[in-house]
């Protein structure tokens, strides 16, 4: 996976587009002041009040001229922050998105997109199994041991695992030469596998040697073990000359062409490889949350509650078999019309390259949260004062405020978050060393004041995610809950309603998660289970429990998982 700061840096990229980016900014930060100002205020139409755009000319220390206080302003961010999150609000909001998934697993083509995975793990297989995963920045190799439920101690284990990193040498590699480079590895780790340390030399000497694929990019699955290649983009040039062609033929081809007989059987994504991983160790799993850079959510659902048309050409076989489906929501794209939007939320769509594409995502995710503190940062220091009432240059460019720097102020003592804020954010650009030009101005220093009002915006935009994220989870667990309901009632369907009443017997319901945001976010976690409680009290209460539970290590496990299923079925 891509460093946040790489993704950072790339949307950065995709926004620069000359003069356009600051003429976005000028009207951004104009039409922000003049709200924030309110209508009867004369000094919004003051330039001296607003720090200057171009930072060509050694700007003066601006003249604060404070319209409001900072609690003041914290006093109305709150209000717009949170309080559409609280309450029967909460409630309210989680009742429209059950009925915009509703609606995208019926109909929309590019949302809530089922996979192969039918089956969750009985947690009885038992075997090794190869796992690959292909992320953005790194390719793992694993041997992964599946023990079963009964097992002594864990039931999974990575026997041997290596990683190679994917640098810009490796992403420039074009069509078979990369999946070349992809065959090596496995084949060393494979023979790594067979040797003296791991006791295993009979390691796929019988027959094709099976394999799982966690891949995080796109592509058109025609069945659990194949794929059209698409474009991978983040870089790769990979599928430059192999775009449409059968990924699992290209990676058999290439390890094949290195004496390795390879067979790709399972091809999973990421949310999907965390729910596997997750139910393989837990039978309550029927969720998984990946919230990272990105967001998006895996659940376990009636196939009923999908569309035919977006089942694509699948044999009668697959539905013979399937009474449940894993379904990809794509998350991020719901919320369009009902998400509580601020003037922070607006400029940030506005100045963003797709605008309706993700609005969740917008709102809750690390590529965003960075942002939409600078956004509302920005604007308090042109009516509050804070930061001496100085945009540190660097602050004045969008996403240049990371999502890891206001986790690091929200959960570290403010001395040290003083210290991190002014090296990665200085108050002045390196002093200019032509001996003509006057000595520039001291600009005005960053004081713990000044961070103890960012760490207020950040709690407050991380609060607001958790509280939305929440209501996405709710609203699935009661949709769920209701389709399992209405399953068992179709006389037409025997297994199917055999399967959904056992589906109504769990009254625990398990999310398995992953991902730096609800990992690392001082607070994130404990905030999203705390809304999920009270969701699910304000709705009675009586139809269970939903948990968080971290899936360790669900790429590579989740492919094994998804391999071991599958040989579990032949058996059957
Ligand atoms: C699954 O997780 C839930 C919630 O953490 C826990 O209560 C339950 O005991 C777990 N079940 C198993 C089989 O580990
Ligand atoms: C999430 O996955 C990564 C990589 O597989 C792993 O390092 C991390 O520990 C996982 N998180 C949790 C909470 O288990
Ligand atoms: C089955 C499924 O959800 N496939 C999707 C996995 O994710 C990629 C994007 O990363 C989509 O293109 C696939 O359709």
């Amino acid at each position: 996976m891509p460093t946040l700061r790489q993704i950072l840096l790339a949307a950065v990229k995709s926004l620069l587009r000359g003069k356009s980016l600051l003429a976005a900014l000028l009207a951004l930060w104009t039409g922000a002041s003049q709200l924030s100002q309110g209508p009867r205020s004369a000094s919004a139409s003051d330039s001296d009040s607003r720090p200057k755009l171009d930072d060509t000319a050694p700007a003066p220390p601006a003249e604060p001229r404070p319209s409001r206080t900072p609690d003041d302003f914290l006093g109305e961010f709150d209000e717009l922050f949170l309080r559409p999150t609280e309450g029967a609000a909460l409630a309210h909001l989680a009742q429209m998105l059950k009925a915009q998934f509703q609606d995208g697993l019926l109909t929309n083509p590019a949302c809530m997109l089922p996979s192969y995975n039918h089956q969750l793990p009985s947690r009885s297989e038992h075997g090794r199994y190869l796992a690959l995963d292909v992320g953005g920045s790194t390719l793992r190799v694993a041997v992964v041991q599946l023990r079963g439920r009964d097992a002594d101690g864990s039931a999974s284990r990575i026997v041997r695992q290596d990683s190679f990193k994917i640098d810009r040498a490796v992403k420039d590699l074009e069509g078979l030469a990369f999946f070349d480079w992809v065959a090596q590895k496995i084949v060393s780790t494979v023979s790594a596998a067979r040797g003296p340390e791991h006791q295993d030399p009979h390691l796929g000497s019988t027959g094709p040697l099976f394999m799982g694929l966690a891949w995080s990019f796109p592509i058109e699955q025609t069945s659990l073990k194949g794929g059209k290649l698409q474009s991978m983009g983040k870089g790769f040039r990979a599928c430059a000359t192999l775009l449409g062609q059968d990924l699992g033929d290209i990676i058999k081809a290439a390890c094949h062409a290195r004496g390795l007989d390879v067979e790709l059987a399972a091809i999973v994504n990421d949310s999907t490889a965390a729910l596997l991983s997750e139910a393989y160790l837990n039978s309550s799993t029927r969720f998984s949350l990946i919230l990272g850079t990105g967001v998006n959510i895996a659940v376990h659902l009636p196939v009923a509650t999908v569309g035919r048309a977006k089942f694509g050409d699948r044999p009668a076989t697959w539905f013979d078999k399937a009474s449940h489906v894993i379904v990809n929501t794509e998350l991020g794209m719901f919320g369009k019309g009902i998400l509580p939007i601020t003037r922070w939320d607006e400029a940030l769509n506005a100045a963003h390259a797709k605008p309706d594409f993700q609005p969740l995502e917008h709102l809750v995710s690390g590529c965003y949260l960075g942002e939409m503190c600078r956004l509302a940062l920005v604007e308090a220091v042109a009516t509050t004062g804070v930061l001496g009432g100085l945009v540190p240059p660097s602050l004045k460019v969008p996403y240049s405020l990371d999502t890891e720097t206001i986790s690091f102020i929200s959960g570290e003592s403010p001395e040290s978050s003083l210290a991190l804020f002014k090296a990665r954010h200085p108050q002045s650009s390196t002093p200019s060393t032509s001996s003509s030009s006057p000595p520039p101005p001291t600009p005005p220093e960053i004081n713990k004041q000044d961070i103890l009002f960012i760490r207020r915006l950040a709690s407050s935009i991380s609060q607001r995610s958790s509280a939305i994220i929440a209501a996405c989870i709710f609203a699935l667990w009661q949709f769920k809950i209701e389709a399992e309901a209405a399953s068992v009632s179709d006389l037409e369907n025997d297994a199917g309603a055999a399967a959904a009443r056992e589906e109504l017997s769990l009254d625990k319901h398990v999310v398995a998660f992953n991902g730096s945001v609800i990992e690392c976010y001082p607070g994130y976690l404990q905030n999203l289970q705390d809304y999920l409680d009270q969701l699910i009290t304000a709705a009675g209460g009586s139809a269970g429990t939903i948990s968080l539970v971290g899936a360790k290590e669900s790429s590579l496990l989740g492919a094994a998982v998804a391999l071991a299923c599958l040989e579990e079925g032949k058996a059957n």
